[in-house]
């Protein structure tokens, strides 16, 4: 069986998932075959001219229309579009990866879980960072006892590329198109990675105070005259009381200067702690039991996950290999027993957190998720 995919959408993240089919069958032979399908977009030339890079035979421009011709939809679209065409694609039995957030609010949110509920497909959320190698290393220290009980975990995910005020204005800046800024962009990755690593009794988050601000009220419109008004979070900072009692730290910024894509994260157990930074991400630093402080492991030996598809120990791998082990797993999902996670109710879980987030920051108080 072949599975024919359509992409929604052919930004940055059409770069990131066209790579990641290319490479499956070299990599991974035991995937799925997949064809990459149709492209689906609006502007007819920019479409032509990106599906010729990105290897598609078709594109389209009615998304709608061209569910009938695929058997998977990737939604790589921004954020207010993830609802109607998942929504929509499920409703048709065809199989859907979302990007992140889930949506733009928690109403559309429950709304795409309870379509993923009814379907007969399998519906996925583009948590990618879950597929990082030493990520997934992590996650399994922490599951077998190697740090012990969780009593904190603390994640930060730093950009740069809006601390410039003469940025324009997109998508991704206004409340309504994106949701929130910051906030869902990147926290949303470090409150997933929260409940991967924990666990899903450790790493549910219980209650939030958050605080958000947005620095540069309008921008520039890109090619033209005047400003916008930015209605999203250039930053914000939360902390979580997590259920099975952790306490935790969340913090997003899209001005952090210096910082290009520096999502860092600390857990600390009783018996021990690990720390990992996405700059840096072939490493892992533990410190072991009885360790007065931590050591660095190289993360790329066969045995690590994910690793023995690629090169020998020290070869390092990089942020795009993080999207084919995503494909790879849900690929396989889709052709295999349909059971697939980070799935769309991880995905409401971690949009909970994020409303909770923009509530306490409005009330000024702590608040229940
Ligand atoms: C934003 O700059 C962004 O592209 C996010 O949207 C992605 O989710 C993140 O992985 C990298 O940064």
């Amino acid at each position: 069986m072949t599975l024919r995919v359509g992409f929604l959408g052919y930004g940055f993240m059409g770069d990131a998932h066209a790579n990641a089919l290319a490479r499956l069958p070299m990599f991974f032979p035991d995937a799925p075959d997949v064809e990459r399908g149709v492209l689906i977009g609006r502007d007819e030339a920019a479409l032509a001219a990106a599906a010729d890079r990105l290897g598609f035979d078709e594109t389209a421009t009615d998304w709608e229309a061209a569910l009938s011709d695929v058997d998977v939809l990737y939604n790589l679209a921004p954020n207010y579009l993830h609802a109607e065409p998942s929504i929509a694609a499920l409703e048709r039995g065809v199989h859907v990866l979302c990007e992140k957030p889930l949506a733009t609010d928690l109403e559309e949110a429950r709304g795409m879980a309870q379509a993923a509920r009814e379907a007969e497909a399998v519906a996925g959320i583009g948590f990618n960072y879950r597929y990082v190698p030493a990520l997934a290393h992590a996650r399994n220290l922490i599951a077998a006892g190697e740090i012990g009980e969780v009593r904190s975990f603390r994640g930060r995910y730093l950009q740069d590329w809006l601390a410039d005020p003469g940025e324009p204005w997109s998508w991704r800046l206004d409340a309504d198109l994106a949701g929130s800024g910051a906030l869902g962009d990147l926290g949303a990755h470090t409150v997933d990675l929260a409940r991967y690593l924990l666990g899903p009794d450790t790493g549910s988050v219980d209650r939030v105070s958050g605080h958000l601000r947005t620095f540069v009220d309008e921008r520039p419109v890109e090619d033209g005259d005047g400003t916008r008004s930015v209605t999203a979070d250039d930053a914000c900072s939360a902390q979580l009381a997590f259920e099975g009692g952790a306490t935790g730290t969340v913090e997003a910024s899209r001005i952090a200067r210096g910082h290009k894509n520096d999502h860092s994260i600390a857990v600390h157990g009783t018996d021990g702690s690990l720390r990992f930074a996405l700059e840096r991400l072939n490493e892992l630093e533990l410190c072991r039991s009885g360790a007065r402080g931590y050591e660095r492991v190289l993360i790329t030996d066969a045995s690590d996950p994910y690793v023995d598809a690629w090169w020998p120990p020290g070869h390092v791998l990089g942020w795009e290999h993080t999207f084919v082990h995503q494909s790879y797993e849900f690929l396989s999902a889709v052709a295999g027993d349909g059971e697939y996670a980070p799935n769309f109710e991880d995905g409401l879980a971690v949009q909970r957190v994020l409303d909770a987030v923009e509530r306490s920051d409005r009330s000024g108080e702590w608040v229940d998720v």
